[in-house]
């Protein structure tokens, strides 16, 4: 059914950069954008519906590219204790931190998984996010890991949000394999991401490179699993010390990687090279209390693209709203309003492998967009939170 959407402003992210379309008509035909102007450019047809948006501003559906969105149990009260001084490290190496997630993620149903995880991508949505990526990782064993991606395949499958599945099984070394990091690697490279991968389960793969989790010759080995059964690989680098896994990342032409603050100048050169888009996530900066910053000159001078996600997480980021992450990219990592919004739309599409359909306003695309009731788009990355009046319409159906 043609639908043409119109009295709106548009902030179209064509080819990849922010750009703005006063008074504009969107036409959409099914799940797709036919054709989208100026509204004095409309082409003359029959448009069988008519919508009045009423002045809104017009942008793509969000796209949150980095979350944990799945798991069991709750870490305020390690929160409590990192306000008490321990540190995040010192927590983890009590058997805190993801360890405690595991154990909880373990005990967990399918059902009782799902149901807690719908709840946080509601909260997401309400947000005017349309896509969102979730990661597995607190499973860390085949059955576990499995459980999880399963969740992840039913909340695409259930709610009306497009879901990414990436597999994060090198996320932190399970209790059974205590001090033997290598043999865990051995096991997912021979055993689990295989299996996975058979059943379908995953869309990319991801792994924790730091100090305290797994290192880059670690890490390359599940790299290179991963081209081997072809899929798409993904990095969690540089963000409690500098190891260079974004430049690894870069090596095996990563989708993304991700947090990035302890990056060099070289690794932000490897990353523009290899097109690997570099994920920002201010929720984590702001929660483990960061002081090193990103190094934002640096990605900028080599035309790194940088996507802003949620990285929702019990630990380090319980963030249940990507708006607040933008006004966060602005206010602590010093990204302008308009690289915020480029960095929850079209450059996160970029991180999922997904601009050729998602992430812009553009003929041909996936109709996924908000209608928001705001006077500027910099009021995206400008209002802490709250509840913005909008309209968001996903496949070219409105959707509450
Ligand atoms: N980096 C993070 O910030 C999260 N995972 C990761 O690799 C933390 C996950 C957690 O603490 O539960
Ligand atoms: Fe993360």
């Amino acid at each position: 059914m043609k639908t043409l959407w119109q009295n709106c402003h548009a902030a179209t992210m064509a080819q990849g950069v922010y750009s703005i379309i006063e008074d504009a008509a969107i036409v959409t035909q099914g799940e797709h954008i036919q054709w989208i102007g100026p509204r004095a450019e409309l082409p003359v047809g029959d448009y069988p519906a008519i919508n009045d948006l009423k002045g809104a501003w017009v942008t793509p559906g969000l796209i949150d590219c980095h979350t944990h969105a799945v798991f069991g149990g709750n870490r305020s009260g390690e929160f409590e204790q990192r306000l008490q001084g321990v540190s995040y490290a010192d927590i983890a190496a009590a058997g805190g931190g993801i360890a405690s997630t595991v154990r909880a993620t373990r005990a967990a149903s399918e059902d009782e998984l799902f149901a807690s995880a719908a709840k946080r991508l509601k909260s997401l949505m309400r947000d005017g996010v349309t896509t969102v990526e979730i990661k597995s990782g607190y499973g860390l064993d085949l059955t576990s890991e499995r459980k999880m991606l399963r969740v992840i395949r039913r909340l695409g499958a259930e709610l009306p949000v497009s879901v990414r599945s990436t597999c994060l099984a090198a996320h932190a070394l399970p209790p059974e394999y205590k001090d033997r990091a290598d043999d865990y690697i051995e096991h997912i490279c021979a055993e689990m991401l295989p299996a996975l991968a058979a059943e379908g389960l995953m869309d990319a793969v991801d792994a924790f490179c730091e100090y305290l989790a797994f290192s880059p010759e670690q890490v390359e080995r599940v790299f290179l699993t991963a081209q081997r059964l072809g899929l798409p690989v993904k990095l969690h680098a540089e963000q409690l010390s500098s190891l260079h896994g974004s430049s690894l990342a870069a090596r095996y032409q990563a989708l993304s990687a991700d947090h990035l603050e302890f990056m060099t100048e070289n690794d932000a050169k490897a990353m523009a090279e290899s097109g690997t888009v570099a994920v920002l996530l201010p929720g984590a900066f702001y929660f483990l209390r960061e002081t090193q910053l990103p190094p934002m000159d640096a990605l900028r001078k080599h035309g790194v693209k940088i996507a802003v996600a949620s990285d929702l997480n019990p630990g380090t980021s319980p963030a249940l709203s990507l708006r607040l992450m933008l006004n966060m990219a602005c206010t602590c990592l010093r990204l302008t309003p308009e690289e915020a919004l480029a960095g929850a739309t079209i450059h996160a599409a970029q991180a999922l492998g997904m601009a050729q359909t998602h992430g812009s306003l553009e003929a041909g695309k996936v109709a996924d967009f908000v209608a928001w009731h705001i006077d500027r788009p910099a009021d995206l990355s400008y209002w802490l939170g709250g509840d913005l009046e909008k309209r968001v319409v996903r496949h070219g159906v409105e959707i509450d």
